[in-house]
């Protein structure tokens, strides 16, 4: 299936790359500069060997559709993937008055006593952004994060532009277009922002009735990060080729510096030892017509049988 395109790149990297320090102290193998390809006919590009959670990724695929920042939807939908980004600028700010949370994601893998005082602090955290309307305007706001640049880019005359909007109307009207752009990457905001957008810019493209897509990604965590990022935008190309009355066609993964965090390597070997299944389907509530009025309940996986969960640390 085509999952054995995401499996070749952990082997890839696991024998080609270059050990690399990063950002978060943590260590990595990298590679600079790979292309997998999955045909979405094929099946439903949800990895079998190990599970990943489909949830998750349709969450937070709908939080960016809706150009939603603030994590409040995705606390309400019991996601936590960007908590750590939004507890970050809340310790970091001058309200916060706890404990010392410095570094507190390699902290709070390396120290147990730290690790239960981080848990508490974040708890509270999300508690307050779930139930206090002011502290969660403040404080669950993420920036100038994917939802904002897809549905709101601000220009420098003060206008709006709604790329998705727009991509998915040359979609309809001129699907020979070679300019079907949506760009997450807006330099002036980099400085605002939590996280610089991994995922920075996606293209599609329609040849014989099917719609393509191809997303460039400038920083993966292979083993985390991308089985997610995968899920996620073949699920927009889905619903996207739905609205537009397309069959799906390939979505294309390219990447730039695409990385194996050291504290991986193990949980890597255990799921390259498993066998692949037969991918998914993805049933979609074909009631519902447009893009931005899809919500969590319409979106079904049927047939989806992973090998189970590895865990593995996040890199904060
Ligand atoms: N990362 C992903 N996919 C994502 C996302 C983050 O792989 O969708 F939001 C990983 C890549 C990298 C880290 O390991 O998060 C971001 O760090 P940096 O900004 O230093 O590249």
């Amino acid at each position: 299936t085509s999952e054995q395109a995401y499996l070749q790149l952990l082997k890839d990297c696991l024998e080609n790359g270059e050990r690399k320090e990063d950002r978060t102290g943590t260590g990595t193998i990298s590679i600079f500069g790979y292309q997998m390809r999955f045909p979405l006919a094929e099946g439903f590009p949800l990895l079998t060997t190990k599970r990943v959670p489909f949830k998750l990724v349709a969450s937070e695929l709908l939080w960016f559709i809706k150009g939603d920042t603030n994590i409040k939807y995705l606390l309400q939908h019991n996601n936590n993937i960007w908590n750590e980004w939004a507890f970050k600028r809340w310790v970091e700010s001058e309200d916060y008055q706890g404990p010392d949370m410095t570094n507190f994601g390699l902290r709070s893998q390396q120290d147990e006593a730290f690790a239960k005082l981080y848990e508490e602090q974040l708890d509270q955290f999300k508690e307050r952004v779930l139930h206090e309307d002011e502290f969660a305007a403040k404080y669950g706001e993420l920036g100038d994060v994917y939802g904002k640049q897809w549905r709101a880019w601000r220009t420098t005359q003060n206008d709006v532009i709604d790329q998705l909007a727009d991509v998915i109307k040359t979609i309809k009207q001129n699907p020979d277009s070679r300019r079907m752009i949506v760009s997450a990457w807006n330099p002036e905001d980099i400085p605002s922002m939590a996280l610089p957008p991994c995922h920075t810019m996606f293209q599609f493209y329609v040849s014989g009735g099917k719609l393509s897509c191809q997303l460039y990604q400038r920083s993966g965590d292979i083993f985390l990060g991308i089985p997610f990022n995968i899920a996620s935008y073949a699920l927009l190309t889905h619903l996207i080729a739905h609205e537009c009355g397309l069959e799906v066609g390939d979505f294309i993964h390219t990447l730039g510096d695409a990385h194996i965090y050291l504290n991986h390597v193990e949980q890597i070997k255990t799921q390259l030892a498993r066998e692949p299944r037969a991918l998914p389907k993805l049933v979609l509530n074909t009631d519902k017509t447009s893009v931005f009025d899809f919500e969590l309940e319409d979106l079904k996986l049927e047939g989806y049988d992973p090998h189970p969960t590895i865990k593995a640390p996040v890199a904060v």
